[in-house]
């Protein structure tokens, strides 16, 4: 064949958009566990979230440990809030407050709608169990997180691809008898 037919150029043009937005994806993305620091240095928190590649409308864990950074040592009774904010809008979009951790460990559940870059933001009020809480260690602490459409992407259009390549031969070959034979069943 002297030319390529358009459906194998239309794939290959399919596969290549999606190589390079997955690459775009990835690169743009944290991959948990992170260690972030609050803005003073006053606490270190190790921020872990599954799924890995958190997706819109499904829920995702995130995991947070709470560590002096001096000694690793893990802090009790933490005060916090954790919230998701858009960071091109500056607006929050999911929001929990008065959190207190026993243990330093904890998990918290979210559902975020949309799909997009977003920053989580954990602020320690302060170590505790009653009002007033030490607040030597109170800060706040961010990192960039992602999230990706709910559908996969990727598949959607590879099986497009695919399905047009099926379409197309079958239609050019139409005239085989093993075509017709599985119409007609
Ligand atoms: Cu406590």
């Amino acid at each position: 064949m002297k030319h390529l037919p358009w459906p194998v150029i239309l794939v290959a043009l399919l596969f290549f958009s999606v190589i390079s937005v997955n690459q775009f994806a990835h690169a743009q993305s944290t991959f948990p566990p992170v260690t972030v620091e609050t803005d003073n240095n006053s606490i270190s928190i190790i921020v872990n979230w599954t799924p890995e590649e958190i997706q819109a409308s499904e829920d995702v864990d995130f995991s947070l440990e709470f560590q002096n950074p001096t000694t690793g040592q893990t802090l009790s009774h933490v005060n916090y809030e954790l919230k998701v904010i858009d960071p091109s809008s500056g607006e929050t979009i999911k929001s929990i407050d008065g959190i207190h951790t026993h243990s330093g460990q904890d998990v918290q559940t979210v559902k975020l709608d949309n799909m997009g870059d977003f920053t989580l933001e954990i602020t320690v009020i302060g170590l505790g169990i009653n009002q007033p809480f030490d607040t030597t260690r109170s800060g706040t602490a961010q990192t960039a997180i992602v999230v990706v459409p709910e559908f996969p992407f990727a598949l959607i259009a590879m099986a497009a691809g695919i399905a047009i390549v099926i379409i197309v031969v079958r239609s050019r070959y139409s005239s085989l008898p093993s075509f017709r034979t599985g119409r007609r069943q």
